[in-house]
């Protein structure tokens, strides 16, 4: 008698083999796909909870012997050489648990965003010139043209309010930092939204909302995964403190810091504000300077801007704020920021069309399931990983 253990996506069960089927059996290499018929019946091992008595086995495809990473996971192995195998390691329980709440993850997303009548875009990947400004470009041949890979969908998803009022994005976009954190990635995957008529404070709660509704829904509906992966998801309590900027700033010199208002957060300062501020909370008001150029000053004091980052922890997963929308003033803008207006034409001329005032934000999924999942590599969360030293597969 021969014991199999049979796999699908759903699950696991046994198979027990019984006379000449034996000899069938000696051949299947571990992994190996197969089709087998038999009788459901109920066992009396530990771990099933029903058997399958074979009657026919055949062998669809034959794994190799040894395989270069142990999906039962056994024999653990390195980030490196599950990523090199990523579609054997998929087989590993743990990684396919991950991969199916980010699935939940995208799903309610989606879901929730609708009900709040946004609605899906695709906007290009493929672009002329810099969405965001800086240098964090991939550049690439285009006809005999210089195209780039797009940072954001910034520009496109803030014309859309125009005709459409509310829209949403969630596409992989490219940043050519030469970052080598676990939470840097050169293609990451950005929720973005857009909506006309609303401020930063009502894409904040937007925002607050659809973490909740993320945490909630995988809790409930992901029992099986959170058991597999190792880790209850909590749901964080609510609603998320918003410190401003000049809070923090204030905070950190009472921790001994050198720092003023119009310096920029280091790590190590995002840290010590982490370690006081656990879990989620709003950073607003940022200083101007230190935002991009599409971003709207505060009328009471126009050197703050109506900005916010979603901080979890020391970690950033979010910025987003209320945006200009006079044409002049974001001409000066670009000027201020280095950057050219007629670079920028075909987006400042939509703001002559009656664009209503708009706010949203971009929201790194990779991020988010870090902390969804008690990570905080997120190679772990994306299936093929692009960073300066991963190219490949
Ligand atoms: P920002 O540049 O802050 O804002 O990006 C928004 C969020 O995207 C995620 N993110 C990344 N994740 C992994 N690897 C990267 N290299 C990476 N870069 C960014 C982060 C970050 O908080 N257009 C604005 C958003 C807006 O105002 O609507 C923007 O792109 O989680």
């Amino acid at each position: 008698m021969t014991f199999i253990t049979l796999r699908d996506v759903s699950g696991i069960s046994q198979v027990i083999v019984k006379g000449e089927l034996n000899e069938n059996v000696e051949e299947i290499n571990r992994q190996s796909a197969v089709m087998i018929k038999g009788i459901v019946q109920e066992t009396k091992a530990r771990d099933f909870s029903f058997e399958i008595k074979a009657e026919e086995i055949e062998v669809l495809a034959k794994a190799i012997h040894p395989l270069p990473v142990d999906p039962i996971g056994r024999v653990e192995s390195n980030i490196d050489t599950r990523l090199n195998h990523r579609a054997l390691d998929m087989r590993n329980q743990k990684t396919a648990s991950i991969f199916k709440l980010r699935h939940h993850v995208l799903e309610t997303l989606r879901n929730t965003l609708s009900q709040k009548k946004f609605i899906e875009i695709t906007t290009p990947k493929i672009i002329g010139s810099a969405s965001e400004g800086g240098a964090d470009l991939f550049s690439l041949d285009y006809f005999g043209k210089t195209a780039y890979l797009a940072q954001s969908p910034q520009l496109y998803k803030e014309q859309m309010t125009l005709g459409l009022e509310r829209v949403y994005e969630i596409s992989n976009f490219y940043r050519a930092e030469k970052s080598h954190t676990g939470r840097h990635l050169s293609e990451f995957t950005s929720v973005d939204i857009e909506a006309a008529f609303l401020d930063y404070n009502d894409v904040m709660d937007i925002l607050e909302t659809l973490i909740l509704e993320v945490y909630k829904h995988t809790s409930e509906k992901c029992k099986k995964e959170q058991e597999v992966i190792g880790h209850t998801i909590e749901i964080p309590s609510s609603p998320f403190e918003r410190i401003t900027y000049n809070q923090v700033i204030e905070e950190l010199k009472q921790n001994g810091e050198k720092i003023e208002f119009g310096d920029d957060l280091l790590d190590s300062h995002l840290r010590m504000i982490g370690e006081k501020h656990a879990g989620f909370f709003f950073l607003t008001d940022w200083p101007m300077k230190l935002k991009p150029f599409y971003i709207r000053e505060k009328d009471e004091d126009p050197l703050l801007s109506r900005s916010f980052d979603l901080q979890y922890g020391y970690l950033e997963l979010s910025s987003g704020g209320t945006r200009l929308h006079n044409t002049d003033i974001l001409k000066s803008r670009l000027k201020e920021q280095g950057l050219d207006p007629a670079q920028f034409a075909d987006h400042l001329q939509t703001f002559d069309w009656g664009m209503p005032p708009h706010s949203g934000w971009g929201l790194g999924l990779d991020r988010l399931m870090t902390t969804l999942i008690g990570i905080d590599n997120v190679r772990e969360v994306v299936l093929y990983p692009r960073d300066p030293d991963r190219l490949k597969p």
